[in-house]
């Protein structure tokens, strides 16, 4: 089945038969013909929103929009995000899964051994792939997946994916997401939101109110960097003068984190280390003393709050384990001195203070509890709804806190089946099993169908998941424990992937489709996030790469296959949807006073403002009137205690929060004698993601001997005579990767970072081989957070290393797949 030369030209003019589907719009800025010196055009990305050089067809130069005032060092890693040998060039195909499918050796998969196909090829493939699933097995046996896909609402991939899958058939939809699926769990019960995705109280009332701000677990100068729109980072002009006041002394800050972040040696802040994942024991302790000392605000509690008294009296051991949560009880968990924990509760009932959450102390087991314990310090504080009070779960994502323009932000292409309308296979038979799980369950469920499991007050049963197809996501990245993965695998008929990028995630599919990058399609996006600033105009830089072709194109052409691609794109193009998406927006916005010129200007002028918004209060209403502006708990009131939760009579999520012991923990904790190091997979300083991985010379600015860095403190460096610079390998009983050793003084003894999204390597297929390059979650744990979210614990993780010693293998991470003839 060699691929003749006559296959492949028919290939190449499939392409271009796609590309000239309905009407082409002359965009005039975007064609400006290419003269010697090039054009500069405006785009924009999760990274920032830039303008590109373009040259002879070529992207020559980035530089930061104008818009942008504080530009991430990460826009130099773009252009390597377009050109670099990891870009999928063909739709490729397993080999042994091309020969016998869904009867092939998936002990193969991994192997990373594909055999190039024509588009015709690769989608009459995967369509009846879909056929084969749905006419045999029905909707429980198809999932699909997706994630941080680029920016951009007209290719916004995931929506392509689900529609066009949506028109086919139904599939195991999921809840939640891997950011926050712990916060999403318990908040609504406490506050009646999940908080993490609303925007937050002002930068300039904090700046101007607060007294004390307490970043825990929060390092907003490394994760603002992103945003899930362009990011245009107005957010660092508040962090600017933030410094400054924390160098005046009119605001100080304290950072609550075993680590010291890149935002507190920005600012020049305080650390209050404390042991990993013990911020619930501390926590308790300080309610202890608000309590004990009198220092909390009953009259707020009174009008706002209820169940005070049976959290208090697990405070006061009382109830449950009948252990008084004293600083002292407290301080030989978290490793905090106990006056320590006094003073600093102290301190927080002194004035007003702001608290500003990060949310990796949610991604761990039990990572309900600290979220939930932070609501209960803020209102024994009494100051939720004040400015420069209270406490936000957001400040350091994607702009919140940066008011909002107040304009709207234009639609996306439709992620949903229009209405009226049928999939050709309308089955909603999913034969026992649940039609949703929880979004980080769905390796469980390809483990163990069937089975069932407790999930927010009702029962999840698991389907039997045959086919999975992932599109704008890496799940050989973003889910935990690599070898765990790897036996799902050998259970999973086949596997669709559709990138640009050959991560492992390729690697491990039976079916792999190239996208083109953002840069190689026109679209919109707002840019400032949160703030939603303005309106940017995403041009194409330069044609799709290779094959690869726009996730509009490879899906029209999927619906094709059934006859239904008309209905599928409404019978627009991409220069039509925009058209009408920045028309729809524009009329939308008129009625609200906000001014956008024609389309053809706006596109010629890369974007539009709409200036900055006003200065907002979050919980400001509740706080003038909790009966008017009730909150959406259960009860209206903040809830301290949850009878619901009760009643759900979960051991790992009781009716007030609470103290829990970890699988693992370090500093004394279980599991600690035999691994005695945590590690934490925090997000990248200098990706998103995995996204940028592949970008070469920007991954060559922070690798070390080629590998993802483990950051450690010297104390646990020289213990095991591991020096800077050494390469290191890490284990636990779950997996082993190697590293390259950064020694620093950030760290303390017992905790280890690897950053999460290094791309997963593995030196061959088979489970618990070594990965070459470093990715965290072939060490990390897949457990739920509890019974309440099902969520991720990636942050309950302990390792060991040790310097690694004789021939290192090479890095199989990149470069792409072996390509091998049938
Ligand atoms: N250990 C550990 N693991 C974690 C976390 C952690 O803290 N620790 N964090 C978790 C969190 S919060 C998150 S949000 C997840 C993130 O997990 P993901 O969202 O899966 O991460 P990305 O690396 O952004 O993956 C996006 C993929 O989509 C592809 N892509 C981008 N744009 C397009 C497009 O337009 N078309 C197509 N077809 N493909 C596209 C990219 O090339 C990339 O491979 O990771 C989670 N995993
Ligand atoms: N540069 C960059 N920015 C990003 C992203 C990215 O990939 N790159 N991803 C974006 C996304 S999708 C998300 S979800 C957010 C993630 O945002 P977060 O989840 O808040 O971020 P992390 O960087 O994982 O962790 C923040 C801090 O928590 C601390 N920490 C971890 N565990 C504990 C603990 O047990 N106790 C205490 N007190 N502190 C702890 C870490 O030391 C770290 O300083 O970031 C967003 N921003
Ligand atoms: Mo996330």
């Amino acid at each position: 089945m060699a691929i003749t030369r006559r296959q492949f030209m028919q290939g190449l003019a499939s392409v271009s038969a796609g590309a000239m589907l309905g009407p082409g719009l002359l965009m005039r800025a975007a064609e400006a013909a290419v003269s010697a010196e090039g054009s500069w055009k405006t785009t924009g990305s999760h990274w920032g929103a830039i303008k590109a050089l373009v040259k002879g067809g070529k992207v020559a130069e980035i530089k930061p929009f104008e818009q942008d005032k504080y530009p991430t060092e990460m826009i130099k890693g773009v252009m390597g995000v377009i050109y670099n040998p990891s870009r999928i060039r063909y739709p490729m195909a397993r080999i042994d899964w091309l020969k016998n499918r869904e009867n092939s050796d998936r002990t193969q998969r991994g192997d990373n051994r594909f055999v190039r196909l024509t588009w015709d090829e690769a989608l009459d493939l995967f369509y009846e792939e879909l056929e084969r699933v749905q006419t045999t097995h029905g909707p429980a046996a198809l999932h699909h997946s997706t994630g941080w896909r680029q920016t951009g609402q007209v290719h916004s991939c995931g929506n392509h994916m689900a529609r066009a899958l949506g028109m086919h058939g139904n599939s195991v939809a999921t809840i939640g997401d891997y950011s926050t699926g712990a916060a999403q769990g318990i908040l609504p019960y406490v506050l009646g939101s999940t908080e993490v995705y609303s925007q937050g109280t002002s930068w300039p009332l904090i700046l101007d109110n607060s007294k004390t701000i307490i970043l825990w677990a929060n390092d907003p100068v490394k994760n603002l960097q992103v945003g899930w729109n362009c990011e245009t980072h107005e957010s660092y002009e508040y962090l600017e003068q933030l410094k400054g006041k924390v160098a005046d002394g009119s605001i100080r800050v304290i950072s609550v984190d075993p680590v010291r972040s890149k935002t507190q040696n920005y600012l020049g802040c305080e650390q209050l280390y404390v042991n990993p994942m013990t911020d619930v024991p501390f926590m308790l302790g300080i309610a202890h003393t608000l309590y004990s000392e009198n220092l909390y605000d009953k009259k707020f509690i009174e009008t706002y709050a209820l169940g005070f008294k049976d959290f208090i009296d697990y405070v006061m051991g009382e109830t449950d384990d009948k252990v008084e949560k004293t600083p002292a009880w407290a301080s030989a968990i978290c490793g905090i001195d106990e006056d320590k924990i006094r003073e600093f509760a102290r301190l927080l009932a002194s004035d007003r203070t702001q608290l500003l959450f990060g949310w990796a102390v949610q991604r761990q087991q039990h990572g309900e509890q600290p979220y939930w314990m932070g609501a209960v310090i803020a209102t024994m504080l009494g100051q939720i709804g004040l400015p420069g009070g209270g406490i936000s779960y957001a400040h350091h994502y994607s702009s919140i806190g940066v008011s909002a323009s107040g304009a709207s932000a234009p639609g996306a292409f439709p992620r949903n089946i229009d209405a009226g309308k049928e999939p050709k296979h309308p089955s909603m038979d999913y034969k026992g099993a649940s039609s949703t799980i929880p979004i980080a369950r769905w390796v469980d469920s390809i483990l163990s169908p069937g089975e069932k499991i407790e999930y927010n007050g009702s029962e999840v049963t698991y389907p039997e998941i045959r086919m999975v197809v992932f599109s704008g996501c890496n799940p050989w990245h973003r889910h935990q424990d690599r070898n765990r993965m790897k036996k799902a695998y050998r259970k999973l008929e086949t596997a669709v992937t559709i990138d640009f990028a050959w991560n492992a995630t390729c690697r491990f599919s039976d079916l792999v489709l190239p996208a083109c990058t953002q840069f190689e399609r026109n679209d919109i996006d707002i840019y400032g996030s949160y703030s939603n600033r303005g309106l940017l105009a995403m041009h194409k830089l330069v044609d799709p790469l290779f094959h690869s072709r726009t996730d509009f194109d490879i899906f029209t052409e999927l619906c094709r296959r059934f006859g239904r691609h008309e209905e599928y794109r409404r019978s627009m193009d991409e220069g039509q949807w925009l058209r009408h998406l920045y028309n729809a927006c524009r009329d939308e916005n008129q009625k609200a006073g906000f001014k956008m010129p024609e389309f053809e200007e706006f596109w010629e002028a890369g974007y539009v403002d709409f200036g900055a918004g006003k200065p907002w209060v979050r919980h400001a209403d509740f706080r003038e009137d909790p009966e008017l502006n009730a909150l959406g708990t259960p009860s209206g009131f903040i809830e301290i205690s949850s009878r619901k939760i009760g009643r759900y009579g979960y051991d790992d999520c009781k009716a007030y929060p609470s103290w829990m012991e970890k699988a693992e923990r370090s500093h004394g904790g279980p599991g600690s004698d035999k691994f005695p190091l945590w590690l934490q997979s925090v997000h990248p300083d200098n990706r998103l993601h995995s996204q940028m991985c592949e970008s070469e010379e920007f991954r060559a600015t922070y690798t070390v001997q080629g590998r993802e860095p483990v950051f450690m403190g010297p104390e646990d460096a020289k213990a095991r005579g591991i020096a800077d610079g050494d390469l290191v390998r890490v284990f636990n009983d779950r997996g082993q990767l190697l590293a390259g050793a950064v020694v620093s003084d950030n760290f303390p003894p017992g905790v280890i970072r690897i950053q999460e999204g290094a791309w997963y390597g593995p030196e061959d297929a088979s489970i618990g081989s070594l990965d070459t390059y470093g990715d965290p979650n072939t060490l990390t744990m897949d457990i739920g957070t509890s019974r309440l979210s099902q969520a991720t614990s990636a942050n309950t993780c302990l390792v060991d290393m040790e310097k690694f010693k004789g021939a290192a293998p090479a890095v199989t991470s990149f470069g792409g797949p072996i390509e091998v003839e049938v």
